[in-house]
């Protein structure tokens, strides 16, 4: 299970480098990229790009470009975010990625993807360069999410919480969220391929949240719909990905 093996990964980095050294790391004390001011801008394009080489449902997508690369192409492109993922064994991501696309990128909003579930890994978002981390309900409590989420603001970091569904929005406190985003992917079982659970679930998210759609988004009529009923923001990984040229297709994508 993916949050077993991220157990024993955060653990494995615990026992390497303590809270206090990532404390003193380089990224530690800059300040932060806001991605709610950068989506709320009148002539945000609201798109977060994903960096991703493989997942567990599509295998490899692309491993043939750096992500100084990609995440230079997005940002030049017009992306409002972007989004690096550094979950290693299921997704192919490195934190090393986080820190390149940080230095390649040092005033765009950075989200650092990866399933938390343990509070030193917001220590590593946050020294490693990200600006935002995610919460996933579904691996979550909701005393982890609250906790987690207000260690996260103590930081000087932003929240986006992912749910699938009313369930999940339910029991999520948003005391401390900044953002909710919903996955269009069920990652239960990887079976959606289209964006109805962000069309279901945009009346239920309180109003003075930002609220964003996240995968399966392949076509830019898609973004128009999402907007008419409240999405702020949009997450796009495989569509520019599958690209040979990430950022191009992000510019293709908005044009
Ligand atoms: C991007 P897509 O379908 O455009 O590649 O999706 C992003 O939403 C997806 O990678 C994602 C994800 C996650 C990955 C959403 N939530 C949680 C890992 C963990």
């Amino acid at each position: 299970k993916i949050t077993e093996q991220k157990a024993i990964e955060v653990a494995a980095a615990k026992a390497k480098i303590s809270i206090d050294d990532l404390e003193k790391s380089d990224f530690f004390l800059r300040k932060t990229n806001s991605l709610v001011v950068s989506l709320s801008a009148e002539n945000s394009t609201g798109i977060i790009a994903e960096h991703k080489r493989k997942s567990p449902s599509k295998g490899i997508i692309n491993d043939q470009v750096s992500v100084e690369n990609v995440t230079q192409g997005y940002a030049i492109a017009g992306a409002a975010g972007l989004s690096v993922l550094t979950d290693t064994d299921f997704f192919g991501g490195l934190k090393e990625d986080l820190h390149k696309a940080r230095i390649a990128n040092p005033s765009t909003p950075i989200l650092r993807k990866d399933f938390m579930i343990d509070e030193y890994q917001i220590y590593e978002a946050k020294a490693w360069g990200a600006d935002v981390i995610l919460l996933i309900a579904a691996c979550l409590s909701p005393v982890q999410i609250k906790d987690f989420s207000k260690k996260a603001h103590d930081l000087g970091l932003e929240v986006l919480l992912e749910i699938h569904d009313q369930e999940e929005l339910d029991r999520s406190p948003l005391e401390y969220v900044d953002i909710v985003g919903v996955n269009n992917r069920n990652l239960k079982n990887f079976a959606e391929n289209n964006v109805n659970a962000s069309l279901a679930l945009a009346e239920k998210i309180p109003a003075n949240i930002i609220k964003i759609s996240e995968s399966c988004i392949s076509q830019p009529e898609t973004i128009n719909l999402l907007k008419s009923v409240g999405y702020k923001g949009f997450l796009i990984g495989e569509t520019f990905m599958k690209d040979a040229n990430p950022g191009t297709k992000l510019a293709e994508f908005i044009a």
